[in-house]
């Protein structure tokens, strides 16, 4: 016990990870923590804007759309989602996605160099030092949810207690904010790290010349560092290495043609079949209980405005229909253009005597699920290219890719292109 009471009055110190001898590698220090931090300081900004921006392409401001409902003040950003450039969400979700896996061997590698300050002693000497160390526990801490969250939910292991949405949004904003602290508190010391010795000088320094850095305030600099078994030059190689790997296995997945097959790394898979239906499919038919009895010939589609509609496929097809060719871009960063063929919502809404939509609410056959409904604002609707889509690639849509009809509007959010629609609601106010 006199033990404990000494380590908490500062005079002694836990055993193990809590002795600076315990931390032995020479390599670390805060040359090598800066340069691992100059790549996150530019890479993480563009997920977190990145994030903050797909957000807004959920147009969370319509009705029914809006999964994190208490966000408070932190949807001040939120804008009307635009229509062109059909790509946008493409790229800016592709590269949220992308980006967040290649930076994770760069985060670990971040991580592992300042270890051994989670376990400084005693804790903190001066309340500015507490205040620190809270931010810190924000910005580590922080990062690693939403690395975690974001790639669980890419992977479709839907395994936390509370709705992804909402936390990975809330988590952005703590680490946003604890980064703001960080940056003002250690980029003079980021600069001077770099500084002190040179990169180029450091990629030709091999195994046998590797010295440790010299001592720092930070004490990030091993106290008795043991001899080198690899130079520091190895370790960059090493996590670059690593990162490159994750960005050349998950690219393919954001582009069309041959390169995809490269992307080892992507979600559900590559292969989906013969034919003009064969590319990603989200959530088969089958996984979300929708059968091909209830999209066979008993289907009708509703539009509900001024008046009530029910149209047959084949009513459908007889209308004026339009081609282009449109992106699916998923939330968890695949994407892929397609060639879709339907009838202009635009036009719909004129059918069932809407001339100028307010917007649409669309109703898929699909019983539970959060992806069952959609709201398009009315600048959606009205977008010449925003199609009930009934035929992609110059084929009938495959019951997994939303057989009878499903909707397609440029630069949406794969997840607002909704399948099986059974009803468009077009009574809504402009
Ligand atoms: N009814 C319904 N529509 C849906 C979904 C769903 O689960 N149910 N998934 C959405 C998501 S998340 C995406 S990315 C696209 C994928 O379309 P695809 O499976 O045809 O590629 O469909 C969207 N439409
Ligand atoms: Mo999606």
């Amino acid at each position: 016990m006199a033990g404990v009471r000494e380590w908490l009055s500062g005079r002694g110190r836990p055993p193990g990870p809590f002795r600076p001898e315990f931390w032995r590698s020479p390599l670390r220090g805060p040359w090598l923590t800066s340069v691992f931090g100059l790549v996150l300081l530019v890479g993480l900004p563009i997920v977190a804007l990145t994030g903050l921006v797909s957000y807004a392409a959920y147009n969370p401001g319509l009705p029914g759309n809006d999964m994190t409902p208490s966000k408070g003040l932190l949807g001040f950003y939120l804008f009307d989602w635009p229509t062109s450039p059909v790509w946008l969400y493409r790229l800016t979700q592709g590269t949220h996605v992308i980006l967040g896996l290649t930076l994770v061997p760069i985060l670990l590698a971040k991580l592992w160099s300042v270890i051994p300050k989670l376990f400084a002693w005693p804790p903190f000497r001066s309340p500015a030092q507490l205040l620190e160390r809270v931010s810190l526990v924000l910005l580590v801490g922080g990062a690693v949810f939403e690395f975690v969250t974001g790639i669980l939910n890419i992977q479709l292991f839907y395994v936390f207690p509370f709705s992804f949405y909402p936390a990975h949004l809330y988590g952005a904003w703590v680490f946003l904010a604890a980064l703001v602290v960080h940056v003002a508190l250690k980029l003079p010391r980021l600069v001077t790290a770099l500084r002190s010795r040179g990169f180029r000088r450091e990629m030709r320094t091999g195994l046998r010349d590797t010295r440790p850095e010299p001592p720092d305030p930070d004490d990030l600099v091993a106290a008795a560092p043991g001899p080198p078994s690899m130079s520091r030059r190895g370790l960059l190689a090493f996590v670059g290495g690593g990162s490159l790997t994750v960005l050349g296995l998950s690219v393919g997945q954001t582009m069309d043609g041959p390169i995809r097959s490269t992307a080892l790394l992507a979600p559900h898979g590559r292969d989906y079949g013969p034919g003009p239906n064969d590319f990603q499919v989200n959530k088969t038919a089958a996984s979300v209980g929708v059968t091909a009895a209830q999209a066979g010939p008993g289907w009708r589609l509703t539009l509900l405005g001024a008046r009530q509609v029910l149209l047959t496929r084949q009513e459908l097809l007889d209308l004026p229909l339009h081609t282009y060719r449109l992106p699916i871009a998923c939330v968890e960063g695949w994407s892929t253009e397609q060639e879709w063929t339907g009838v202009r919502l635009a036009d719909l809404a004129r059918l069932c005597g809407v001339a100028e939509p307010g917007g649409v609410q669309a109703r898929s056959m699909q019983q539970a699920g959060f992806f069952n409904q959609v709201s398009l604002s009315a600048g959606q609707v009205a977008d010449h290219r925003s199609l009930l889509a009934l035929r992609v690639n110059g084929a009938d849509l495959s019951l997994d890719h939303g057989f009878p009809a499903r909707i397609m509007v440029p630069n949406a959010p794969g997840v607002h292109n909704t399948k099986w629609v059974r009803e468009l609601d077009f009574r809504v106010p402009s």
